[in-house]
């Protein structure tokens, strides 16, 4: 069984800050802890808005903390964002990511799992595997 905790992670090479330091993401499980799957606590700091599009990656976020939105590119529908909601990103979707005037805090799943140190690429998406 694996076991870890968020706090031994902060400072090591699982925690990731965004080139633009909109958030920082903390890597509890990679593609190397072998369960198919990628797990991270993400925090999205407050008043930034993050350029998204996973198009390698499924994604499903769930927001434990703070207040924000997500703006879909296609369509221009806003999702707002709390404590509770969980969305996934299951067509791939372009989006704006937008955390209002506190931190949000989210737990992240990707499919397939990160690798370890992936940051967003200028359109939006984490470099495939391989
Ligand atoms: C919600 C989202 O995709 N935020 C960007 C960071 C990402 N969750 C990650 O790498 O953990």
């Amino acid at each position: 069984m694996l076991v870890k905790k968020v706090g031994e992670i902060k400072g090591t090479e699982r925690e990731v800050y965004a080139e633009n330091n909109n958030w920082v993401s903390r890597r509890l499980l990679l593609k190397k802890d072998g369960m198919g799957f990628s797990f991270n606590e993400t925090i999205i700091f407050a008043g930034t808005e993050t350029p998204i599009w996973y198009t390698h990656h499924l994604e499903a976020v769930y927001c434990i903390e703070g207040e924000g939105e997500v703006e879909l590119a296609d369509t221009g529908e806003i999702i707002p964002i709390s404590p509770g909601t969980l969305y996934a990103l299951d067509k791939h979707d372009r989006h704006l990511l937008r955390a209002k005037e506190s931190d949000m805090r989210l737990v992240c799943v990707f499919i397939p799992p990160l690798t370890g140190r992936e940051v967003h690429r200028e359109d939006g998406s984490y470099e495939p595997d391989e």
